[in-house]
């Protein structure tokens, strides 16, 4: 189903909720996705009224009504995601994509979600961060017997606490996980609520990460830390949405983290407060201003700011690993290590090598390099000035003062007033000593550089 689809299905969710008892008795229809664009906002055609948010590459499930009940129907099944135009990755997730759709409901909702379990194994589903009977929570084994393969389980209960939550299951976790198993919960506040503002533009998504080796399709479920595929919503950049805004419109932005490390994500050009996390709202007396915030694993953060300043400012995790792609860890640092002997050597037992990374990185950004099929590059991207060398966790918040509201659409590069940018200096050289080149000849490597004092030496 495309987008399109996804809209009249909606429509027709709408529709079940005026049809038959007999239609209302039977599972709802589950819709499916099979874009990984950003979806627009789902303005709710039904129950109480709330602004929608808007999933990074992704979408918000449909529901239908029944007897004031909201019914979602979530399938657990292998899908194969686009993290990144010509680069698919086997995945699991939900209704066709992973993350699976986001749940958007309104505080005092009843809600039942069917969960189908199209996987090869058993599953469950935890409801992160919510406020429920113990029997829905969701913990196989624990709380619920496992939802088994051809299984459909009903989870029902009231979203109690407005705010940003998660789901993934609980039941082979360390594997479900790394294939993909996620998706968002936002429960709007019922009216207005003295810690939440109104914004004009509300984004979400999950940080997620996975280990796929070059060339290959599915994910090493077993690793813990050297992931090499840093993604917000499995997708990386320039693949992920980026984030628009009108001059002067407040911004939520929601990020929950199901990786297994942290992730400080920085915003550029504007200050921060955190208005929530996944225990809820926070109180103004006890915000501060920030332009990171950390994210640990298995924390939700929501951050609210004032989008005053035009432009294209860079939205990132700021470990700057994890804004590369697949080839992030393996590579040796060769930054000062001369290497153009070397590569002669070699390229007669290889003809193809190449010396990579002897003045930094950033020529890797610009190389076209030969890469196995179905590989994620390394530093990629490119802006009006050129290669942007970057990779995973990273996007770009797009601020206009003539960008419509409502309008999600991508207004292009920003048209930098005149006299606003960095520019060259055209005056006489800087006349600054440098010291002698270390891969001179007979030179030893880094003999000529400044070394921090050894214990005890006073170079003053
Ligand atoms: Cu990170």
């Amino acid at each position: 189903m495309n987008r399109r689809n996804f809209f009249s299905g909606a429509a027709t969710a709408v529709a079940a909720a005026s049809v038959s008892r007999v239609a209302l008795a039977a599972l709802p229809e589950p819709a499916m996705q099979t874009s990984a664009d950003t979806a627009p906002p789902l303005h709710p055609p039904t129950g109480r009224p709330y602004h929608p948010v808007v999933t990074l590459n992704g979408w918000t499930a449909p529901w239908r009504m029944n007897a004031g009940v909201k019914e979602f129907h979530l399938v657990a099944e292998p899908v194969v995601r686009e993290v990144a135009p010509g680069f698919m990755v086997n995945m699991w997730g939900y209704n066709g994509q992973s993350p699976g759709p986001t749940i958007e409901v309104v505080e005092g909702d009843r809600v039942r979600i069917f969960v189908t379990n199209r996987l090869p194994e058993h599953t469950t589903i935890h409801w992160h961060g919510q406020r429920l009977p113990n029997g829905m929570d969701g913990v196989g084994g624990l709380t619920q017997p496992a939802i088994q393969p051809g299984k459909t389980f009903v989870y029902e209960f009231v979203a109690r606490r407005p705010g940003t939550f998660m789901y993934h299951p609980h039941a082979d976790e360390m594997v479900q996980m790394a294939m993909g198993m996620m998706g968002l919960w936002i429960t709007h506040p019922k009216g207005s609520h003295p810690h939440i503002a109104k914004v004009q533009r509300d984004y979400a998504f999950l940080l997620n990460a996975f280990d796929v080796e070059p060339g290959s399709m599915t994910p090493q479920v077993n690793t813990m830390l050297e992931h090499n595929i840093w993604c917000w919503n499995s997708r990386v950049f320039p693949a992920i949405s980026p984030l628009v805004a009108r001059q002067g419109e407040r911004v939520r932005i929601r990020v929950g983290n199901l990786t297994m490390t942290n992730h400080p994500i920085h915003l550029h050009g504007h200050e921060f407060e955190v208005t929530g996390t996944d225990g809820g709202p926070v109180p103004p007396s006890a915000r501060w201003p920030e332009v990171t915030t950390d994210v640990a694993v298995g924390q939700m953060r929501q951050v609210d700011f004032i989008a005053d300043e035009p432009g294209d400012w860079a939205l990132h995790c700021h470990k700057s690993h994890h804004t590369m792609g697949a080839m992030g860890h393996s590579v040796p640092t060769m930054v000062g290590v001369g290497q153009a002997d070397l590569v002669s050597k070699i390229q007669k037992i290889v003809p193809d090598y190449m010396a990579m990374g002897e003045h930094g990185m950033a020529e890797m950004g610009a190389m076209e390099m030969p890469l196995p099929d179905n590989t994620h590059p390394m530093m990629t991207g490119t802006g009006p000035f050129g290669p942007l060398e970057m990779g995973g966790m990273f996007t770009t918040l797009k601020v206009r003062a003539n960008q419509p509201a409502g309008d999600y659409s991508d207004p292009g590069h920003f048209n930098q007033p005149p006299g606003t940018r960095a520019y060259e200096w055209q005056g006489a050289p800087a006349n600054t000593p440098r010291p002698a080149r270390a891969d001179a000849p007979g030179t030893a490597p880094g003999a000529a550089h400044a070394r921090k004092p050894s214990a005890g030496a006073h170079p003053h």
